[in-house]
């Protein structure tokens, strides 16, 4: 008998495919309006930086994309699951997952995102352009909102903050000031009662309480360039009031926000912050990305039968 067969849309941010097509990956991102030729040789430059024109994330986001599918086949049983990459701001975007997937005779699907918090601005808006291309074709779609605190992604996460402490040679874990971060959104997110800043601060502590530590805060980074608010504080004027004001030293930080090593870890952290917190004589270290950590697959694939079965 033919296995039933489920389709996995796995949603991610995207990236360039080359140094040329910078413009048109900026200028979706911007909703259409291209970006101005400072704005544009600003963010080239931040992309040479990071590794001379090479995109981490497209690479990133297919092996974990292939590995999760593997995962989600292991144990041979009476489905099989079959994955497509939705993107969102480059090819193939996420209206050409779904469409793919019908064009493969896939009636029924599940969709998930490559990052573990909701915000109707970023998980939200993922899944209602992936409704609307279903609902126009046809598919049946149900997605994972997201998986914060699962059991499987707090262990991958916990043993990089231990991991990474380890890097401070002779110092006691609870002098290392443990900044968890994520990536900032406009400020008015909050009166809208989105969950995005209390789903991180969750998962914070319940890393903070599986490792035993008590130092840590949490601090936004990679604010976009625009008139409205974001939130903040910025991580980098997080790092200036710790050293000036609390003498602090040594500093671990934690993307939690981030699954794949990509611009706004490579350059955001290891190069603008570790640069500041250089001139302020911090010692700052990171924890590794998720990438396709075993724990990581489990958790994706636990959420994605989950939904299946729930369907
Ligand atoms: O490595 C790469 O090529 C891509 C790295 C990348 C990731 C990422 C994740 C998130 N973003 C989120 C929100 C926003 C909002 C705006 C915005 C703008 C940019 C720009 C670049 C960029 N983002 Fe991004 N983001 C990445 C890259 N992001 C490049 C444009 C230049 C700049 O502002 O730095 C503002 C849009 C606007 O102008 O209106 C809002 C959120 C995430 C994490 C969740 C997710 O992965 O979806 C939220 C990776």
């Amino acid at each position: 008998m033919a296995k039933r067969q489920i389709g996995v849309l796995v949603m991610s941010y995207g990236t360039p495919e080359s140094l040329d097509t910078i413009e048109a990956y900026y200028t979706h991102i911007r909703r259409g309006n291209p970006p101005s030729p400072e704005q544009l040789e600003e963010l080239k430059a931040r992309y040479e930086a990071i590794v001379g024109g090479f995109f981490p994330l497209r690479e990133n986001t297919n092996r974990q994309v292939a590995a999760l599918e593997e995962e989600l086949n292991r144990d041979g049983g009476e489905v099989e699951y079959r994955c497509y990459q939705g993107l969102k701001h480059a090819s193939p975007f996420i209206e050409d997952g779904v469409e793919q997937m019908v064009k493969d005779g896939i009636g029924e699907a599940v969709g998930v995102v490559l990052a573990p918090h909701y915000s109707s601005m970023s998980v939200g808006g993922y899944i209602k352009r992936a409704q609307e291309k279903a609902d126009e074709t046809g598919l049946r779609i149900s997605f994972v909102e997201s998986y914060h605190l699962h059991p499987k992604l707090l262990e991958a996460l916990s043993v990089r903050v231990e991991n990474a402490l380890k890097k401070f040679e002779g110092v006691d874990k609870n002098d290392v000031r443990v900044i968890f971060s994520a990536h900032s959104l406009p400020a008015r997110i909050v009166e809208m009662g989105d969950p995005y800043p209390d789903q991180l601060l969750e998962t914070s502590r319940a890393i903070a309480e599986q490792v035993g530590i008590t130092n840590w805060q949490f601090g936004w980074q990679s604010a976009g360039q625009t008139s409205v608010p974001w939130l903040g504080p910025d991580i980098l004027d997080t790092l200036e009031t710790v050293k000036k004001e609390e003498q602090v030293e040594n500093v671990l930080v934690s993307p939690i926000g981030f699954v794949s090593d990509h611009l706004e870890v490579l350059y955001d952290l290891d190069i603008e912050a570790q640069q500041k917190a250089k001139e302020l004589g911090i010692h700052l270290e990171r924890t590794e990305s998720l990438n396709t950590d075993p724990l990581y697959m489990q958790t994706l694939a636990d959420v994605v039968r989950r939904q299946a079965e729930a369907n």
